[in-house]
């Protein structure tokens, strides 16, 4: 039975029909599929322009994820810089944006500074120590577009996925908007995605049992869209858990094990240089909403202190301190994740058996109305919290 089309309908239809790759042909049938008449007699249409869709896309999906298999010779990837201190940030941006001279000014490391190219020539680690704490800072090689398809590159994106927080380096002598497309086109390339809930989708690959999908009041599409594109990607049995608003590109990179989620701030630097204010305002409006903006000038000591506690608080981890009954408390922290609870800081402590042979535990908070209290092993720590443990 012909179904009632519009002209333009038709007209898109050859023009899709007669696309060829498939970046374009997805293209063309997003456009097709904005044309189908809405009455009832074109659904079933519909639902097979966009079974079709979900395939193309499935096979791009998959075409890239071969390439990049390729290019990256299959092996696992590493950081280059092994870890140390509580939390690791790594600075990234274009070349001579300043990292060495920031590096330099807050921590005892001596980097080369220079204003020709490319300086550092490896992923460079220095630690910083803010009061009682060591963060590693590690400056990576300038990023320039292409840095994914250079093997320095790609080994100083892998300390980037890798990282607890990515600083975004923004010189306010440069044009902003050149450096912010090569800084977040390289990381993106590098399937490394900023400041994104990774908890929004939970994939869990199982043996059996089909396809099971929950919580797709949070999708942004159909349940059909989530079927079809398991279809095509040929995948019979999963678990696919939607926890919180998720987009299609959320969903497809939930999908995908080589996507790395890593919080990210950006650091304006030179605050002296000619034109730098201007600079900044024009960065605050284009990416204020997206990133937390912290200028700095290296050279004229400014808002370096504000800038170290700035990384500390993106890192999300709290300092706790523990306290044996009768004396004072450990000079030095333990450091956890934000959100743990009793529990988490007793297992870093007493590493084993401690939740068999736990009695009792108390926090005591300074600025608290009830300044002691006793807790359970579910209690939530709060940064700077004095801990005291006690065990059978
Ligand atoms: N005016 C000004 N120049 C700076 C500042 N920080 C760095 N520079 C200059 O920028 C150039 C590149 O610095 P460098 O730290 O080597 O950049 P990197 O390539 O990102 O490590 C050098 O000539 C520095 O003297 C700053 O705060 N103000
Ligand atoms: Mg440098």
């Amino acid at each position: 039975m012909p179904t009632n089309v519009t002209p333009e309908f038709d007209k898109q239809r050859q023009i899709y029909e007669d696309t060829e790759g498939l970046e374009k042909r997805i293209v063309e049938l997003e456009k097709l599929l904005s044309f189908v008449p809405r009455h009832k007699g074109a659904e079933r249409m519909k639902g097979d322009y966009r079974k079709k869709l979900a395939q193309l896309k499935a096979q791009l999906d998959k075409q890239r994820e071969q390439d990049r298999a390729r290019r990256s010779g299959g092996g696992a990837e590493e950081g280059v810089v092994r870890k140390e201190g509580a939390g690791q940030v790594c600075l990234v941006g274009v070349t001579n944006s300043g990292k060495s001279t920031l590096i330099n000014a807050i921590t005892n490391a001596e980097f080369e500074v220079a204003d020709y190219p490319f300086t550092t020539p490896i992923p460079t680690p220095a630690m910083l120590s803010l009061e009682d704490i060591n963060i590693q800072l590690v400056e990576i090689p300038g990023l320039f577009e292409g840095s994914y398809d250079s093997g320095i590159g790609r080994q100083s994106l892998a300390v980037a996925r890798n990282t607890d927080c990515i600083a975004i380096l923004i010189d306010l002598s440069q044009d902003i908007e050149t450096q912010m497309s090569i800084i977040l086109g390289e990381l993106d390339r590098a399937r490394i995605r900023l400041n994104r809930e990774k908890s929004a989708v939970r994939i869990e690959r199982v043996g059996l049992g089909g396809h099971q999908i929950y919580g797709i009041q949070y999708y942004e599409g159909t349940r059909d869209d989530v079927i079809d594109y398991l279809h095509a990607r040929k995948i019979t049995n999963i678990i696919v858990r939607f926890q919180k608003p998720a987009t299609h590109q959320q969903f497809v990179d939930a999908m995908d094990s080589s996507v790395a989620y890593v919080r990210a701030l950006v650091v304006a630097t030179k605050g002296d240089a000619p034109n730098s204010k201007e600079r900044f305002q024009e960065l605050d409006e284009k990416y204020g909403e997206r990133f937390e903006i912290i200028p700095i000038s290296a050279e004229k000591n400014e808002n370096l202190d504000g800038m170290a506690w700035a990384l500390y608080l993106r890192l999300d981890i709290l300092r706790i301190y523990t306290k044996i009954p009768g004396k004072r408390r450990e000079v030095k922290p333990i450091v956890l994740p934000v959100g743990s609870v009793v529990e988490d800081a007793a297992a870093k402590v007493h590493k084993e058996l401690f939740v068999e042979r736990f009695k009792s535990a108390a926090i005591i908070r300074e600025n608290d109305k009830i300044k002691r209290r006793v807790v359970g092993l579910n209690y939530p720590l709060a940064e700077g919290d004095v801990l005291q443990l006690s065990h059978r």
